[in-house]
């Protein structure tokens, strides 16, 4: 039996680690011990009770433990290469990862710099924490994995079909590039608003903000062009990104989202992650990004007074 482990306990951790415990030996590994009796709420508000394996990295490095199959990097995207070097002693060179982050930052690094197979995988389950042993699991949302040069079409079938034997529904694919930065265009134009202003995603419906989530995704679908990445849903250019962007907003109203709900909670934003890669390929390019560099701006001087 393949064993995972699952580094960074958040929500998309834990949510992996109920899915697949059943099914693999599998270990989540964080900074803090988490209890053993771990509680999930499903999508349909059924109470499910399991014993979630745990270490603390301190732990793992005085007690080591087999070396693991897969390893998963459920961190925020700029703690995932720190993590990955917390634990990469302890795992073969060769062992595949599975990077779970938002962006377009720790997925091109990581790729570059493991010797092993690296897969992205990206996600639109919905998930929250509730406490140290308990979560719930908001929506169900498909997962799409591949790697970015499209040389492990084995390996990303292979763990899509146990994903999704766990009920967790993933489908291999082979643009996983195109995919994440439609996730990251999306994020761009929606987090900064909404973390900035505090105020929930159907707000940017209304007249204070709409003409600003246009003036973004202006700036954004002109990189994204010279990026090679397609607009989505088949469409032609701006219309299109500004299409999606519009149905995630009307699909999510009532959401608090992620950069929101970590300025709330005085954590660093994904920013970097998010904003970063669209800023260095403007400024690469020669293309106008003085929104993205502001509302990048804004964003630091807020995480200064954390
Ligand atoms: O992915 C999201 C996030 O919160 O980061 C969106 C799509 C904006 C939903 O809230």
């Amino acid at each position: 039996m393949t064993s995972h482990w699952i580094l960074g306990p958040g929500a998309i951790g834990r949510l992996l680690a109920h899915s697949l415990s059943p099914f693999s030996d599998t270990t989540l590994i964080g900074r803090r011990a988490l209890p053993e009796q771990q509680r999930l709420t499903t999508p349909e508000g059924e109470e499910r009770i399991q014993r979630l394996a745990s270490v603390t990295v301190a732990e793992l490095t005085s007690h080591p433990l087999p070396a693991p199959g897969f390893v998963h990097i459920t961190t925020k995207a700029m703690a995932a290469e720190a993590a990955l070097a917390s634990i990469a002693d302890m795992v073969a060179p060769t062992t595949p990862l599975v990077l779970w982050q938002n962006g377009f930052l720790a997925q091109p690094r990581i790729t570059q710099t493991w010797p092993g197979p690296v897969l992205c995988a990206t996600t639109t389950q919905g998930a929250y924490i509730t406490g140290s042993d308990a979560m719930v699991h908001a929506g169900r949302g498909p997962t799409f994995i591949g790697d970015l040069d499209n040389q492990h079409a084995g390996l990303t079938e292979a763990i899509a079909a146990l994903l999704s034997e766990a009920n967790f529904t993933a489908t291999p694919v082979d643009d996983i590039r195109q995919r994440l930065w439609q996730k990251l265009a999306v994020n761009a134009a929606i987090n900064p608003w909404v973390a900035l202003n505090g105020v929930r995603n159907g707000e940017l419906r209304g007249d204070a903000y709409a003409g600003r989530v246009e003036a973004v995704v202006k700036e954004v679908a002109a990189i994204l062009k010279q990026e090679n990445i397609a607009p989505p849903n088949g469409g032609e250019g701006e219309d299109a990104w500004l299409a999606l962007v519009w149905q995630v907003v009307e699909n999510t109203a009532n959401n608090k989202a992620s950069m929101l709900q970590d300025v709330e909670a005085r954590r660093t934003t994904e920013r970097g992650a998010i904003l970063g890669p669209l800023i260095d390929s403007a400024e690469h390019r020669g293309l106008p990004c003085g929104l993205l560099k502001e509302l990048d701006s804004q964003l630091a001087k807020l995480e200064a007074e954390f």
